[in-house]
């Protein structure tokens, strides 16, 4: 009862400081435990961190305290003479059994947890993910939505261009992206997670998940975002020389807000592609209409060799 108080108190003083932090997707400087994310999985993630965190420490301080003090309580220059067994069955049962109640205590939420990070059923839409060499393209499934997202240009020319990035001017130097993947909030999201080239991976630290992006694998993964605001990730398997410069934005806004995108993104990528004639704003019913095949041309850049 005691030890559980214990570790209840020991919970809260641990997220008080963290709880400034909840809003803020970007590290903090000096920040010391892990993120608090924004979505379920990455709730359940921190809670099973921390409940281990904590029985870690209640083990660490009774061992480390048990041979502390007999380290000293009972030390050579005070006379103290070590006992002449070797084994004692008793002792050894206990040591056994403990800790494999210990794992089995363990194990158990974490496994119920890991099956419901993994259950995609029931998501009210999804989003393809594949990646390139190095960039991201985003699928929105049926809804003829689709772009792809690469290193700013900001963060290139200061890469490219050799000067070094000033912190508070470039606060997000090398994490910027020209096309940002925008999510409704408390809306369960799948996406399907592939790459074209090489394997990458799909890691938005808020979100709780990491996913590999392998050629020829559709992997799976949901989040439910319920806090609007930028998320910021970055490609996490060596994926070639511009590994470093394919981040990942996630913008979770409103679900009105999404809609509106939406639509607007429809219009845009449904509207032909006429480069020289300054066309007008409105297209008519019938183009909106029309099969969306000039959006998959000006969708897909072609990915840079490597
Ligand atoms: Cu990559």
């Amino acid at each position: 009862m005691n030890l559980a108080r214990a570790m209840r108190w020991g919970m809260l003083a641990a997220m008080a400081p963290s709880l400034a932090w909840a809003q803020a997707a970007d590290p903090e400087r000096w920040q010391l435990n892990m993120t608090r994310g924004v979505t379920h999985t990455a709730q359940i993630a921190w809670e099973s961190h921390m409940i281990v965190l904590w029985i870690c420490v209640v083990i660490g301080v009774l061992v480390f305290g048990a041979m502390f003090y007999a380290m000293f309580k009972f030390r050579k220059s005070k006379g103290a003479v070590a006992a002449q067994f070797s084994h004692n069955t008793t002792a050894e049962i206990i040591w056994t059994i403990v800790p494999v109640v210990i794992l089995i205590a363990l194990a158990w939420p974490a496994t119920a947890n890991l099956i419901k990070m993994y259950d995609t059923r029931d998501s009210a839409m999804t989003v393809k993910i594949t990646g390139y060499q190095w960039m991201w393209k985003y699928d929105y499934l049926g809804e003829d939505v689709s772009f792809t997202s690469r290193l700013a240009r900001e963060s290139d020319q200061i890469r490219q261009g050799g000067q070094r990035p000033d912190f508070d001017k470039n606060r997000h130097y090398l994490l910027d992206v020209d096309n940002v993947l925008v999510l409704p909030v408390d809306t369960k999201v799948r996406f399907l997670v592939t790459a074209d080239d090489v394997i990458h991976a799909w890691w938005v630290p808020a979100l709780g998940w990491k996913q590999d992006a392998i050629p020829g694998i559709v992997n799976e993964a949901w989040s439910d975002i319920h806090t609007p605001g930028i998320y910021r990730g970055q490609c996490a398997e060596l994926c070639g020389k511009d590994h470093g410069f394919m981040p990942i934005v996630v913008k979770a806004v409103s679900k009105e807000e999404f809609r509106t995108w939406l639509a607007a993104q429809k219009a845009k990528q449904a509207a032909p592609a006429a480069p020289a004639a300054p066309a007008p704003a409105e297209a008519t019913p019938a183009e909106a209409a029309a099969p969306a095949t000039a959006q998959t041309n000006s969708a897909v850049s072609a990915p840079a060799a490597g």
